[in-house]
């Protein structure tokens, strides 16, 4: 039986900040994140699954607070040691992390769905919301560039987000389970809103929506589905999200982000710096709504929390 009466869709740094915001503000069992697997990735023989992570650490107040993913001072034996041996060393693991790697891998040896996994590691860490990957199953975001096709990370950080993006598919989607406790929570009359957070549109939150059923389910649910923007005043708040709209022949605005989720979001949360686009959003049928999204202070991320959940009240 659901308790959630939010459910956030969330991958990376930024919707991992707002997924604080919102665990500051609702009581624990009433927080769901739907999380990204589309970055998920085998390396060394481990299942790695960075949008997981990120979210976890970020809620757990483990993560480094520089750079938004892995754990805040983890020791650097690890990496240090591959250099020394002359393994490959473009993707830092810290030694804590590794751990976290060295037992979902086992885990996932062993048959046990990532979904459980990911419940226990949370438990273990104190964590209260639900975080839900999008599947069990494998979707891998493939970054289609003019070098060739790319699986996420080696684009994201071995070529450190330089090839000239064409397009993204996501391997896996189309015949990947949903999470059947996502499915639950968007039919389930506990729920209110529906966020999507302000993560990167392409490799964040499109790979949870390729998932058939997952985008059916958002379509059919009867609560205010409303899109935090990633993009202020024509700028990406962090990552790549300005570089690939440019590359796709996207005007890099907040429109264009609306524009992007269309029909799924019947509300829309840019920043002030972006007022002057509030009536084409309207105009596209979608209601928008003015509040500060730029995450510094957890302050920042609780009270772009509250203005999300009450703006999607008034528009239930
Ligand atoms: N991002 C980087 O730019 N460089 C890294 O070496 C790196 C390592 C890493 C390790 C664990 C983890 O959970 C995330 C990590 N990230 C790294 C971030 C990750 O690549 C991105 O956050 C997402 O996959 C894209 O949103």
């Amino acid at each position: 039986m659901s308790t959630a009466t939010c459910l956030a869709l969330s991958g990376g740094v930024g919707g991992a900040k707002l997924a604080l915001g919102l665990s500051q503000i609702l009581p624990a069992d009433e927080l769901a994140i739907c999380v990204n697997i589309g970055d998920d990735f085998e390396h060394f023989g481990l299942t790695i699954c960075p949008d997981i992570d990120t979210l976890i650490y970020t809620l757990s107040g483990l993560a480094n607070p520089e750079t938004g993913w892995g754990r805040v001072g983890d020791g650097t034996q690890f990496m240090e040691t591959l250099k020394c041996l002359g393994a490959e060393s473009w993707f830092h693991l810290g030694d804590g992390d590794l751990a976290m790697h060295v037992t979902r891998t086992q885990r996932l040896r062993s048959n046990e769905p990532l979904s459980n996994i990911t419940a226990d590691i949370s438990t273990h860490l104190g964590i209260k919301a639900h975080v839900l990957p999008a599947s069990d199953d494998h979707v891998r975001t493939i970054v289609e560039t003019t070098l060739g096709d790319l699986p996420l990370q080696q684009y994201f950080v071995q070529k450190k987000c330089a090839p000239e993006v064409t397009g993204f598919h996501y391997m896996g989607a189309d015949n990947a389970q949903a999470n059947p406790d996502v499915l639950s929570i968007l039919s389930a009359q506990t729920l209110r809103a529906v966020v999507i957070c302000p993560s990167n549109p392409y490799i964040s939150i499109d790979p949870i929506l390729a998932i058939p059923a997952l985008r059916q389910a958002l379509i059919n649910c009867s609560v205010p589905v409303i899109a935090v923007s990633p993009i202020v005043g024509g700028n990406a708040l962090k990552g790549p999200t300005a570089k690939m709209m440019c590359e796709l022949g996207i005007r890099v605005s907040a429109l264009a982000i609306a524009e992007h989720y269309g029909g799924l979001i019947d509300g829309f949360v840019l920043d002030p710096a972006d007022e002057a686009l509030a009536p084409a959003i309207a105009d596209l049928g979608i209601s928008p709504h003015i509040a500060p999204a730029v995450m510094g202070s957890l302050r920042d991320k609780t009270l772009l929390a509250q203005a999300c959940l009450n703006f999607a009240r008034s528009l239930h």
